[in-house]
């Protein structure tokens, strides 16, 4: 398919290495991912679902204890540890490549290497990126199809090109105990070995368009971050554009493909998809900051998508879609998942393959982290600047996490620099996207914590240097959000999802210097009566306490922030412990 050296020469080396009885190139051709379809369902790697019901849509389970993103297993292995920083795992990179090729070493013996070519980013745009992944997965190959842009428009644009990305995945064993998913930034290589589960493999996804990327914007002077992009048009059919930042499984697909509150549908506001997971971020020539979504499907969180809580979501998932580790309703060959509907099926596989019965099963039915690739085309409220090689201009960056306590539902940051510090000072509770505990509270920058590709302290500087390229009043305005705050019974105090609406309302009306805030400590908060409740079942008095800073909470909260910080030593940017000393100095007043 390719004369590239480069390319082919990497190829010898990786199938030496491997051994796999055969190579086939993914062409990106209809025919040929229909052949690969049908290949996994005979050998049972995929169930074919209700093709009346879910036309195009497949089913695949993975094994159990591979069913989120490691991160105690990722490493970034860069020449120095200093490089990688505090928070990365690392390796010295010859160490770590000689551990990986005795793994790798025959992994593909009586197995078949499939080459895909892929673009991160509409083929051709200034923004976009090429990847090459090698992979023993045919479920790899079919996720990549809907995830990127593959095939043989790829490899053509790449041309005698050596500037790729270099991404190897063996399923092996699928061992937890040998699963490594690593990352060689000067490399730009990225070798993952057993595991079979979306992040770990969809090489493209965060190892690619995160951890690599992230590298080499702050090495070429862009960002790439863990962020949806969404445009809101407002009755008089102008569009602004939002990025915003949550940690996995916060609500990024859902506030992506928001459906506003029926009073404000009825006044003409729309939300228009652009991303729902990751943004790439660079200054254009009139001086803004300019978004694309490398991506071109959406691999979401299923459990909780309903028809009421993510509408679009769902509506994209009907068809040409890959579920992971959802239930199957035997009775009709479909899906079902927690907070689909209230009606689990009596006749019911649960996610492990287990034959059970769902109303009476006392389990979860579907895995917390299970998911659905869906082709972005798919979703009804795609927005039109989607390919948009230019990407969209973005009006305000978002910040949020899920937080039981300390954070309003909305606040400001006072100015750019403000805003970086504000981003990371992030803090979330865990979720089942990665493995281990659930619901714990921890620090997780700008929602990067497993994603950057370098030393934390660098990507700080990154973005406040980013900050010093753009005039004031073309930057985007920063806030921060928590859709998650509980009162003493553990009920969430905001009603979320569509009503999310109205905290973005007062967000652009802030960036357009309409709406009108008061001064907190931690930042601009709005007045009262800012947020518009019409038609919304909160007390005053509720909507008062979300909006509230309880300062020895907050002084709680600083004095964690110090902590982490602290282990950046000298390389933290002295902008961080500035502003750090400013928000002390807030809440002493
Ligand atoms: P990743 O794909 O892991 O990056 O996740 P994500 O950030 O896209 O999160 P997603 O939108 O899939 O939401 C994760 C979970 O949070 C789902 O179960 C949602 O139903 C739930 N959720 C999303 N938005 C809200 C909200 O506003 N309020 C509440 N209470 N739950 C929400
Ligand atoms: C996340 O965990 O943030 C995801 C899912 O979007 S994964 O692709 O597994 O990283
Ligand atoms: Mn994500």
């Amino acid at each position: 398919m390719t004369n590239n050296k480069v390319v082919l020469d990497w190829l010898r080396e990786m199938t030496d290495m491997t051994k796999p009885d055969q190579v086939v190139w993914i062409d990106g051709s209809e025919a040929q991912l229909e052949a690969l379809r049908a290949e996994a369902v005979s050998t049972g790697e995929m169930i074919k679902l209700n093709q009346e019901k879910l036309p195009g849509c497949y089913y695949h389970r993975t094994a159990e204890n591979d069913v989120a993103r490691v991160e105690d297993r990722t490493f970034i292995c860069t020449p120095t540890k200093e490089e990688a920083g505090p928070i990365n795992n690392w390796m010295d990179p010859v160490e770590m490549y000689a551990k990986l090729k005795k793994l790798y070493a025959g992994s593909m013996i009586g197995r078949t290497m499939y080459v895909i070519p892929y673009s991160m980013g509409p083929v051709g745009s200034p923004f976009s990126k090429i990847g090459i992944e090698l992979t023993d997965s045919i479920y790899v190959v079919l996720n990549m199809a809907i995830m990127t842009r593959t095939g043989k428009a790829v490899i053509d644009a790449l041309g005698d090109n050596a500037d790729f990305v270099k991404c190897l995945h063996a399923k092996k064993d699928v061992d937890p105990e040998e699963r490594y998913i690593v990352q060689f930034p000067q490399d730009s290589t990225i070798w993952s070995i057993n595991s079979a589960y979306g992040g770990n493999v969809l090489l493209g996804k965060k190892c690619f368009a995160l951890r690599i990327a992230s590298y080499l914007g702050m090495k070429e002077g862009w960002m790439a971050e863990h962020m949806l992009i969404l445009g809101l048009e407002n009755p008089q059919g102008e569009v602004k554009y939002i990025c915003a930042a949550f940690p996995s499984a916060c609500g990024k697909t859902n506030l992506a493909m928001l459906i506003p509150p029926e009073y404000l549908k009825k006044k003409g506001y729309k939300v228009w998809t652009v991303g729902d997971d990751i943004s790439w971020l660079r200054i254009g020539p009139d001086g803004r900051l300019y978004a694309i979504n490398p991506e071109a499907g959406f691999f979401g969180v299923a459990p909780g998508t309903s028809e009421k809580t993510n509408f679009n979501a769902l509506a994209a998932t009907k068809k040409n879609t890959i579920f992971t580790n959802v239930a199957i309703n035997n009775d009709d060959n479909t899906v079902w998942w927690e907070g689909l509907d209230k009606n689990p099926p009596e006749n019911c596989t649960e996610w492990t393959g287990k034959q059970v019965n769902g109303k009476t099963f006392d389990g979860k039915l579907a895995h917390p982290n299970s998911r659905f690739t869906a082709p972005a085309v798919n979703c009804p409220c795609i927005s039109s600047e989607f390919e948009n090689p230019q990407g969209v201009p973005i009006s305000a960056i978002v910040f949020g996490g899920r937080r039981a306590k300390t954070a309003p539902l909305v606040y400001q940051a006072r100015d750019w620099n403000h805003g970086v510090f504000v981003g990371a000072t992030m803090a979330s509770e865990t979720t089942a996207a990665a493995a281990g505990a659930v619901g714990v509270v921890r620090r997780d920058p700008m929602a990067m914590k497993p994603f950057v590709g370098y030393n934390m302290a660098d990507y700080f500087a990154h973005w406040l240097e980013m900050g010093t390229k753009m005039d004031a009043d073309k930057a985007p305005k920063i806030f921060h959000v928590n859709w998650f705050r509980q009162d003493e019974e553990g009920n969430f105090m905001w009603p979320g999802f569509g009503d999310n609406m109205r905290v973005l309302l007062w967000i652009l009306d802030r960036c357009e210097g309409k709406a009108d805030a008061v001064e907190s400590a931690i930042g601009y908060l709005p007045t009262e009566g800012a947020i518009d409740t019409t038609d919304l079942d909160i007390t005053p008095e509720v909507l008062n306490e979300l909006l509230s800073v309880d300062k020895d909470v907050w002084m709680e909260d600083v004095k964690d922030q110090k902590e982490y910080f602290a282990q950046f030593g000298d390389r933290l940017p002295s902008e961080i412990k500035n502003q750090l000393e400013i928000l002390e100095r807030n809440l002493n007043k």
